[in-house]
């Protein structure tokens, strides 16, 4: 069965290690196996969730765009749009959002995070983020969606209201998405806390490692990553309690392809001063090439939204959806909808 693979990122600043590790390396390994359909999308429509400003959501729309572009995403296999230019989504996040209950929204974990203590102040559109992304994967009848661990219960979400839909409207019309979660990196922390996920809006910019980062800029953020007084871990066991570094051997397995056991048997017992600048090198060499690429990219935005032009051309005029036939006044409405 072919597989129809969607997924996205939002604008919301340059893309960093965890986007990386945890969605694009997979996206590109899903484009390149068999004959998957894959739609990859910038969700910019997410991004305005969040005080934003115009001309910075224009400049990382782009920036996006480049970095999938710059990591492997073949524009001639795979389709690459901006959320924004399909109406679609929009459309049908309402026909979802009349089934989404409140219950099941108030429990996101990402909602809770996101809106912070003041919940009473957090906008709707930030409340109601994951009916519009269950709307992104369902617009397009996506079988696997591609995430980081962090998104699995939105993903939940969207396979919860496939189903509701299909059996309030008594059609199989919905296919119940799988969550894709795949490799190594599927949690990277931030580099500044190991219980916390590394993020690309997180107030201070030594918490991640960027696709943008130079060489230098990437070896000082990892020279002053929390660590704690103990050597490198030689066996899992040793992970107990030190969430820094778990995180620090994982990236460096992630980025290697080394297993861990390679990675105790190389580092075990040595302090954190001799392990550092080896995972320094390790993701400078991996991430670099894709930097130098995206930097090239960004000389000519005006091609960048050429492309992004012609992926939400193609999704408006062949998603494979109830919104395009008009099919779904027929199930909302019925029959004797003439007006
Ligand atoms: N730290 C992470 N480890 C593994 N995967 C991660 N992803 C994000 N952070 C990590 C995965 O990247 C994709 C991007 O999702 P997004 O841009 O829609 O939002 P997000 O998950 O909220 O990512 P950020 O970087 O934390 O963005 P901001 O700061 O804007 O909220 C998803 O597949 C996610 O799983």
């Amino acid at each position: 069965m072919t597989k129809r693979i969607f997924s996205g990122m939002q604008p919301t600043n340059q893309l960093q290690l965890g986007n990386y590790l945890g969605a694009l390396k997979n996206w590109v390994s899903l484009q390149n196996e068999g004959d998957n359909e894959c739609i990859f999308c910038v969700v910019d429509l997410h991004a305005i969730t969040k005080t934003y400003d115009k001309e910075g959501l224009t400049q990382a729309t782009r920036e996006v765009a480049a970095a999938y572009i710059a990591a492997g995403i073949d524009t001639d296999k795979s389709t690459l749009f901006a959320q924004s230019s399909v109406p679609g989504h929009s459309q049908l996040m309402w026909l979802l959002a009349t089934m989404a209950q409140m219950g099941k929204l108030s429990r996101m974990t990402q909602f809770k995070d996101k809106a912070g203590k003041n919940t009473e102040k957090a906008g709707l559109g930030l409340y109601s983020y994951p009916v519009l992304m269950a709307a992104d994967i369902l617009l397009y009848n996506a079988t696997h969606v591609p995430v980081g661990e962090d998104q699995k219960q939105h993903l939940e979400l969207a396979r919860d209201l496939a189903a509701t839909f299909n059996t309030r409207y008594d059609i199989e019309h919905f296919i119940q998405p799988e969550p894709y979660i795949m490799g190594a990196g599927t949690r990277v922390m931030s580099l500044r806390d190991g219980t916390q996920k590394m993020s690309k809006s997180a107030e201070s910019d030594m918490t991640r490692i960027n696709l943008t980062d130079d060489a230098d800029t990437i070896a000082k953020k990892i020279k002053k990553a929390k660590t704690d007084a103990e050597p490198v871990p030689s066996s899992e066991g040793d992970f107990e309690n030190r969430p820094e570094a778990k995180n620090l051997m994982t990236i460096y397995s992630a980025l290697s392809g080394e297993d861990m056991n390679a990675l105790f048997s190389q580092f075990g017992g040595k302090t954190f001063g001799e392990f550092k600048p080896a995972l320094a090198d390790v993701a400078v060499s991996h991430l670099e090439p894709i930097t130098t690429r995206m930097n090239q990219l960004m000389e000519d935005p005006q091609e960048i939204d050429k492309i992004l032009i012609k992926g939400g051309e193609k999704c408006n005029a062949t998603r494979t959806t109830i919104l395009t036939k008009k099919q779904w006044i027929l199930w909302v409405f019925g029959k004797g909808k003439t007006c």
